[in-house]
């Protein structure tokens, strides 16, 4: 399914605050640290298969029905939101994820699974906008968008993509995973249109990149080593986000910066990180 706006739900602000203060009380992991440029990105699992806790989809048993976990029955606000608006045996996860001045590695999800079964499982992802900002940003391709409070979207998450919240905002979505059924209208119990794709109305306006300023990126080479790649790499994440830069900039760029930067330990690590996070990864 390709990313799209599919509709807007309406959020009660008194019960929504509740549950976003409640928040800070339950577990949130702290996973793909290697996709993170800056503070964590925080996942709390609310529904599994079983209901049980974990973090990896292998650790669940996936012919089990999808269950409210101890930290989703935390949260009754965001569990009336699931009930009401979704039909929740085709749910498979459920997951609040909060992230703040940080920017994730553009990146394709499910390179690492292998099997239909898994694949079929988690076939739709769905985000629901809990609490976001003008500083709170995804990027899918060459496009930078914004997910607007009380939207619900469909994420292809094959197709490169990145996250990023270039401010102090606590940005918080529910991330629904939804199993393969012939007709994705089922799974809507709200009025929703699949609109096809990012509407012109979500699309962030960012000036054209300068040639002062790619020349400044440029000369990251002189800063860049082993230890402060993610740094540079994050910093070219964040400008992506405000400027245009034309295609493929985040890793034209990386790439050209390990080039420039003449040392080849570098220049495999930009490479191998790619690779990683586009291409393939190994199955936990
Ligand atoms: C996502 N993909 O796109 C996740 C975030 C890295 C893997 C963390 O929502
Ligand atoms: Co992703």
């Amino acid at each position: 399914m390709r990313t799209q706006l599919i509709g807007k739900i309406e959020l009660d602000r008194t019960k929504l605050s509740d549950d976003l203060e409640a928040s800070f009380g339950i577990n949130f992991g702290e996973p793909y640290d290697e996709f993170v440029c800056g503070r964590p990105w925080k996942s709390a699992m609310l529904m599994t298969p079983g209901g049980g806790e974990g973090t990896v989809l292998s650790q669940f048993d996936p012919s089990e029905p999808a269950a409210f976990t101890a930290d989703g029955v935390r949260l009754p606000y965001v569990q009336e939101l699931i009930r009401k608006h979704f039909a929740t045996e085709h749910i498979t996860f459920a997951r609040l994820v909060a992230l703040s001045n940080s920017v994730l590695v553009p990146h394709r999800d499910y390179v690492e699974l292998s099997d239909d079964v898994s694949k079929a499982r988690i076939a739709h992802r769905v985000h629901i906008v809990l609490s976001t900002a003008e500083d709170a940003m995804f990027n899918e391709s060459d496009s930078v968008y914004r997910m607007k409070e009380g939207e619900v979207w469909f994420i292809d998450v094959t197709k490169p993509h990145s996250a990023g919240v270039v401010g102090d905002t606590r940005r918080v979505h529910l991330l629904i995973d939804v199993a393969n059924v012939d007709d994705v209208e089922r799974l809507f119990k709200f009025e929703h249109e699949l609109t096809g794709g990012i509407p012109e109305a979500n699309l962030c306006e960012r000036p054209e990149l300068t040639a002062e300023e790619r020349e400044g990126i440029h000369a990251l080479s002189g800063v860049i080593d082993e230890e402060n790649i993610m740094e540079v790499l994050g910093l070219v994440i964040r400008k992506h986000y405000r400027k245009d830069g034309g295609p493929k900039f985040v890793w034209s760029t990386m790439t050209e910066i390990a080039r420039l930067s003449g040392d080849e330990r570098i220049v495999k690590k930009v490479a191998d990180l790619y690779h990683h996070t586009n291409l393939e990864r190994i199955e936990k």
